[in-house]
């Protein structure tokens, strides 16, 4: 069952010229899902070079000739989202129903993206002289680096990617090293799909190759998606290059619940947003910040539902939560709930690793719900990448806001009321990139920014018509007859 994974360098398939290397099935990691050839330095400046050639070229296609390519990934993706969907479970360890449907997902930013042909593509104005006219226009970068993460294998790469390339920019993509299959299950969408040689390559390697992608002359800018620590270093190297750049960093995202919210349905939202994908998002909920009228109604609802969540392999249909995808990303959250512990925060459900073979073998950690009487505490501070949510009680709507904006980060937050008052002081108040009213904090469509404010994100937002400012310079043109 182990898949030969290649790199695409220069619009060829071929191996590595560094060591090998190989993704797990992090629910068996006795299973070996990949195995690769790492790429290295010489890899990557043939990769770059050829993509500068390429680039060339595929900014002058008509953008209805480079929408054409992706709306043909699309429905590539759609065709194969069951096969696709369920390598995603085995390489990086969210549910079936998760990774079929990030797969699906990842077809719609390339319809999405697609569409781009036919939406407006710069601005007129008129001029304050006589006898011309001020046109805006938008050119591509040249080529861009693309540096993702393992949380959505398909997904995020698919965000950046597909306007990189409608807008007629070359992309050299450096995946997350746990997710190799993934990364060449979307390259080869694209090569099939007619993407012309070069205007994609795919180096898969370990970190340090992002580090010289992003250095190398003939990268133009970066679009990165990762963790706090590896962006800031990024973004130092890009702002020493004069390179732009987009991150997306960290989170440490509230919901509030308010005394007049419907606590049940607040409750599962909350969960859904906590403990889905095994709480692996940067846009999880991790707070909890509830109003004290409701503390218990409430945090009994989320107890519940928390401990009713099936844990184990995603490629079984009765299963609600895959394990975390790596075992430092276990240790790490297993080390955070214990800190937590022993700080004085008080357990309601979770936290004990299991103990049956299965899953103390895979990387399964138990959905679990702290409750802080200190919001001073690391686990409410520190982004913790799994299933972890920490409770705190306001007393009343201002603590509760102040609570929540109680973070270095401001990616997602969610509000639940139906006190419209709190909603508008929510929408100028509450820091965050994203605001949910009545929904759980994740989540992202195609067609509207994404990304955060504070230590969470840096750069223009991503998707919708956002990623056009990234992926594109403007030119203004004064337009005269002699
Ligand atoms: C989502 O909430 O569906 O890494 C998307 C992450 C975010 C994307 C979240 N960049 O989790």
């Amino acid at each position: 069952m182990t898949v030969r994974v290649r790199q695409l360098i220069a619009g060829r398939w071929r191996d590595g010229t560094g060591p090998r290397s190989e993704s797990r099935n992090p629910a068996r990691p006795g299973e070996v899902v990949a195995d690769l050839a790492v790429a290295t330095e010489p890899d990557l400046d043939e990769a770059v070079r050829a993509a500068a050639v390429a680039a060339a070229e595929w900014r002058l296609a008509a953008m209805h000739e480079r929408a054409e390519v992706l709306g043909a990934a699309a429905r590539l993706l759609d065709a194969r989202a069951e096969e696709y969907g369920s390598e995603l479970t085995r390489e990086e360890g969210k549910t079936l129903a998760e990774g079929v449907g990030e797969v699906r997902r990842a077809a719609e930013i390339f319809r999405f993206n697609a569409g781009e042909a036919d939406r407006e593509a710069g601005e007129i104005y008129s001029s304050p002289r006589r006898g011309e006219s001020i046109m805006v226009v938008r050119r591509p970068l040249g080529v861009v680096a693309v540096i993702t993460p393992w949380n959505f294998p398909a997904a995020i790469p698919a965000w950046k990617i597909a306007p990189a390339l409608v807008h007629g920019n070359a992309v050299v993509w450096k995946p997350a090293s746990l997710v190799p299959l993934l990364a060449m299950r979307l390259a080869e969408t694209l090569t099939e799909a007619g993407l012309p040689d070069g205007v994609l390559s795919l180096l898969l390697g370990p970190g340090a190759l992002g580090t010289r992608l992003v250095e190398h002359p003939g990268v133009a800018a970066l679009s990165f998606t990762g963790s706090t620590e590896v962006g800031t270093r990024l973004m130092q190297t890009c702002a020493r290059l004069r390179k732009p750049v987009q991150a997306e960093l960290g989170g440490k995202n509230a919901a509030v619940v308010l005394a007049d919210a419907d606590l049940d349905h607040a409750a599962a939202e909350v969960i859904a947003g906590a403990m889905r994908s095994t709480g692996q998002k940067c846009t999880a909920t991790s707070r909890l910040v509830v109003d004290a009228a409701v503390e218990d109604a409430l945090l009994d609802r989320v107890c519940r539902l928390a401990a009713g969540l099936r844990v184990g392999d995603g490629l079984r249909p009765d299963v609600d939560l895959g394990p975390a995808a790596s075992a430092d990303a276990r240790g790490e959250i297993l080390t955070a709930v214990e800190g937590a512990v022993a700080g004085g925060a008080e357990v309601l459900t979770g936290r004990t690793p299991y103990a049956d073979t299965e899953r103390a073998e895979g990387y399964f950690v138990p959905p679990t719900v702290l409750r802080l009487a200190d919001p001073r505490l690391a686990v409410w501070r520190d982004e913790v990448f799994g299933p972890v949510l920490s409770v705190v009680r306001a007393a009343g709507r201002d603590e509760a806001l102040r609570l929540a904006n109680d973070s270095a980060f401001g990616l997602s937050g969610a509000v639940f009321t139906n006190d419209l008052d709190f909603v508008l002081r929510a929408m100028s108040e509450f820091k965050v990139g994203v605001l949910h009213v009545n929904s759980e904090t994740a989540g992202a469509d195609p067609h509207v920014p994404f990304g955060g404010v504070k230590d969470s994100g840096y750069g223009p937002k991503e998707q919708g018509r956002a990623a056009r400012d990234f992926y594109t310079h403007t030119t203004t043109v004064y337009l005269r007859a002699s």
